[in-house]
Order: C-alpha cells, then sequence, then structure tokens
C-alpha cells in the first residue's frame, strides 16, 4: 500500500517549496543582500505561504528546531550536499546526516540529489536506496533531486534524458522528484509521464527575467508538475514576496 508521505507538504495536491541550500552547493555569494540571513527566508518562506522549506542540517538545529518556524511550515532536510570548488567532472554528492536524525530535528522528508550520469550514480543509488526505505520506515518522504550530470551526459536538460531521469526517479522509489526545466511544456508532459505515480516538481533554476520565470511555471503546472522547488528565482529580488504571490496564483488557481 503507498502512504502519503508527501500529506504534510501539500495544498490541495500542489506544492510550493522554498530550496535554500545554495551557502552550501554554491557558497555565499549566491546569498545576495539580505538571503545571507536564514531568519529573513524562514520569515519569507512563512509570510510567502511556502508549503515546504529545503534546508541542510547545520540550519536546521539553529535556526528551525524548536522555534515558531517549526510549528509554522514544514521541512525537508536535504541531507546530502556537495560544494562547487572541487572537479563537476563526476560529480558525488556525499550524505552528512542520519535520516533518524533529520527526524529529530523535524523533519518530515529528506531530501537528496542523485547525478543521473555520472561515474559515481551507483553509490548514489545505493544510497537512495537505503535513504528512502528509513525514510518510510520513519513515515517520512523521500524525494530525490536528480540532475543528469558527467562527461556521459552531453545535454543536462534534454528532453531524453529528462525522462529517463524521471523514470528512474520512479523505480528507486521517490516520492517527489525535482528536476530541471527541460525546454517546453511538450517535454515537461513526457517526463512527467514516465515519472508515473511519483510526483513531480520545477526545480527553478539560477535567476533570469521575472516574466520569463513564470512563463515557465506556467507551462510546467499544465505540463502536469505539482508545484515547484524554488530559491534563486525568489529570494535573490527585492520583491520576493511579489514574485511569491504571483507563484502562488499560478500553481494554486489552476
Ligand atoms: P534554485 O531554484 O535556486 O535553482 O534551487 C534549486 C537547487 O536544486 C538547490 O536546491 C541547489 O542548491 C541548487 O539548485 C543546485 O544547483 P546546481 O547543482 O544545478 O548548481
Amino acid at each position: 500500500m503507498m502512504e502519503d508521505y508527501l500529506k504534510p507538504f501539500l495544498k490541495k495536491g500542489k506544492a510550493m517549496f522554498l530550496a535554500y541550500d545554495h551557502g552550501f552547493e554554491h557558497g555565499p555569494k549566491d546569498l545576495i543582500g539580505k538571503s545571507l540571513d536564514p531568519e529573513y527566508i524562514l520569515d519569507l518562506a512563512v509570510k510567502g505561504g511556502y508549503t515546504g522549506i529545503i534546508l541542510q542540517k547545520g540550519i536546521a538545529e539553529k535556526y528551525y528546531t524548536g522555534t515558531k518556524y517549526q510549528r509554522q511550515i514544514p521541512l525537508i532536510l536535504k541531507i546530502n550536499g556537495k560544494t562547487n570548488l572541487c572537479s563537476q567532472e563526476e560529480p558525488y554528492s556525499a550524505i552528512n546526516c542520519r535520516v533518524e536524525y533529520a527526524q529529530q530535528l523535524g523533519a518530515q522528508a529528506v531530501g537528496y540529489t542523485i547525478y543521473l550520469g555520472s561515474e559515481k550514480e551507483t553509490k548514489m543509488f545505493e544510497d537512495f536506496g537505503r535513504i528512502q526505505e528509513e525514510a518510510h520506515r520513519l513515515n517520512m518522504a523521500a524525494i530525490a533531486w536528480i540532475y543528469p550530470r558527467g562527461k556521459a551526459v552531453l545535454n543536462e536538460t534534454s528532453s531524453e534524458i529528462t525522462q529517463y531521469a524521471a523514470r528512474v526517479g520512479l523505480e528507486l522509489g521517490a516520492d517527489l522528484i525535482k528536476i530541471k526545466y527541460p525546454g517546453s511544456e511538450e517535454a515537461m508532459k513526457e517526463a512527467i509521464k514516465a515519472a508515473g505515480k511519483t510526483k513531480v516538481v520545477l526545480s527553478g533554476g539560477p535567476k533570469i527575467e521575472e516574466e520569463e520565470f513564470l512563463d515557465e511555471i506556467k507551462k510546467v503546472i499544465k505540463a502536469g508538475v505539482i508545484g515547484v522547488a524554488v530559491g534563486r528565482n525568489v529570494w535573490q529580488r527585492d520583491n520576493a514576496l511579489e514574485i511569491t504571490e504571483k507563484i502562488k496564483k499560478i500553481i494554486f488557481e489552476v
């Protein structure tokens, strides 16, 4: 029987997550202006009505667990991570937190990045295999970021490879996958088909023009994603709350 592990994170069956693990993945250079402060981001997530916040362990421990935020917004704890300082040719992102500890910190889901096509993909499949079973044992959702990457991957966002990523997410037992925009509504539709009963959210990407970004969200929602997990396109702007309202309208008012 399939449990509804995603329930705490959905509103009307839809998801709007604020991602904030970039200080680790890209360095503080991404955290422009006020976004360097985790409390600013948590306030934004609550005020904006996000249905989940994505944090790494240290930020959860110091700014979320046992605070008012824990009562206000559900947590997806990202349990692996890497910096962009080392070679990105065959990426692997190491686990830095146990699923059980994520639960102790108040998380109801864990997130794990798989670099599909990397020479180290087998290790990531093993990791995620264990993580998914442990998460479900603890009644938590297992969310996979699936990013095709490595020398064998010629185009990280082609329609074909995005469908492959989506299918691997289903076959590995992810409750939800976070994938990048494959360039069109049609391509996203195909990826969603390949994902079967595994739900799909859009991964935001680097900051682009507001109109272009909102248009991308409209297209993927039409294609059938249940929502978005965004970071830079929201909190790298001065009008973070305003753009949040626009995103919310697109996701929830269809
Ligand atoms: P964005 O909306 O800012 O793209 O965030 C999504 C995300 O997956 C983050 O969770 C992560 O830190 C980042 O993108 C990784 O990006 P990449 O590996 O493509 O550089």
